[in-house]
């Protein structure tokens, strides 16, 4: 077992944080106290970049790749299940660009599934109270982008990797220990020992 890759991002448009960069920090801390073994982490920039930093770690051959990403409009945790091949932002990203109507990758795909078990990981939410739903549009934006990126590269490299993306709603919603428990949740069905 090579692992868990778990990526969360740094803050951007009007949050001043984003809760998924400290699920990721706290879950790092705690498997080093606990010495849980496995879980390998990254808080990404809200930019292009994202992809690169991925796409460099992915020939490590994790078994499983979990996104996290904010979502300013939902209460509950989105799991979802699609990635689109555009780009189309409402709001610049965190070094001013605002990209519209543009595929992410020209000769790629228009769409990948998620690889990840979602009816799993929903039924494993619902259990412990948590509050999910599946979703079938991560967006437009660097969400979207980067679980499209990782789909595509595991594709073209061959990988045995499977990845998904979960979004989570602002701390305002859902209290942020009970966003810390439904990762672990999400990270438990794959696995790991936390
Ligand atoms: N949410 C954004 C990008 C970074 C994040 O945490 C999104 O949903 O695209």
């Amino acid at each position: 077992m090579t692992g868990i890759l778990l990526t969360g991002f740094e803050p951007f448009g009007e949050f001043t944080e984003n809760p998924t960069e400290k699920i990721v920090r706290t879950l790092e801390l705690e498997a080093a106290e606990n010495k849980v073994s496995g879980l390998h982490t990254s808080v990404l920039p809200v930019t292009f970049r994202a992809s690169e930093i991925v796409n460099s770690l992915l020939p490590r051959g994790y078994d499983f790749v979990v996104h996290l990403g904010l979502h300013a409009r939902i209460e509950d945790f989105a799991i979802e299940r699609v990635a689109i091949n555009v780009d189309d932002y409402r709001i610049p990203d965190n070094e001013g660009n605002v990209v519209r109507d543009r595929p992410i990758d020209p000769e790629g795909e228009n769409a990948y599934f998620v690889t990840l078990p979602v009816r799993e990981i929903e039924s494993a939410l619902n259990e412990r109270g948590l509050p999910c739903h599946i979703s079938y549009s991560a967006g437009t934006y660097l969400c979207n982008h980067l679980l499209y990126t990782t789909l595509n590269f595991i594709e073209k490299a061959g990988l045995h990797t499977r990845a998904g993306f979960i979004h989570v709603p602002p701390e305002g919603k859902m209290g942020f220990h009970r966003m810390l428990e439904g990762v672990k949740v999400v990270l438990r069905v794959l696995g790991l020992l936390f």
